[in-house]
């Protein structure tokens, strides 16, 4: 991590929900938040992976295992790629939507680490290919915002103090 404050991942629990659809492109960008995950201080006993079929499910998976295990975040990964029909906005507005709803109703910290792409090659470039990979992004996401959580909790520093 370039931040060297980046707060670590110690003893944090993180639930990932990972969409079959585009499997290629989702275990590419599993392995990117996984090895995150791990390099930033996460047991991998803390790390719980459930898949679902398809993007459409990741918020429904994402509050099922809030509602069934205790979690510092969940990061849910998808792939919604861009075809003849207008799927692509349905499926990739009720998923931005629903992670949105489930963090704010839950407050435990849902990660949106889902790529909406025209092609399935502008998706693999962002899965571990020459745009980097999400994953990555969406494990480091998940470290702040629980970290951010936990300060809040404890009634600690202002949020800013966690750049
Ligand atoms: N799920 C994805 O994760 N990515 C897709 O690109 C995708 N395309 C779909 C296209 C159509 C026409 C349909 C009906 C479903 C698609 N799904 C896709 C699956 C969707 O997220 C969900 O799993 C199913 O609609 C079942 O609720």
């Amino acid at each position: 991590m370039e931040d060297q404050s980046f707060p670590g991942g110690h003893g944090m629990r993180i639930g990932i929900v990972v969409a079959n659809w585009n499997r290629e492109v989702t275990d590419a960008l599993l392995e990117g938040a996984v090895n995150t995950l791990v390099e930033q201080g996460v047991a991998e006993e803390d790390i719980a992976v459930q898949r679902v079929p398809g993007s459409y499910e990741l918020p429904q998976g994402a509050a099922m295992m809030i509602h069934s295990t205790t979690l510092d975040a969940v990061i849910c990964l998808g792939c919604v790629i861009q075809g003849e029909t207008r799927h692509f906005e349905f499926i990739a507005q009720a998923v931005a939507h629903g992670c949105m709803n489930l963090g704010l109703e839950t407050l435990t910290p849902v990660i949106f680490g889902v790529l909406t792409t025209d092609t399935f090659e502008q998706a693999r470039d962002r899965a571990g290919g020459k745009h980097g990979n999400k994953g990555v992004e969406a494990a480091a996401a998940a470290i702040q915002m629980a970290a951010f959580q936990h300060l809040t909790d404890l009634g600690g520093d202002e949020p800013g103090d966690l750049q």
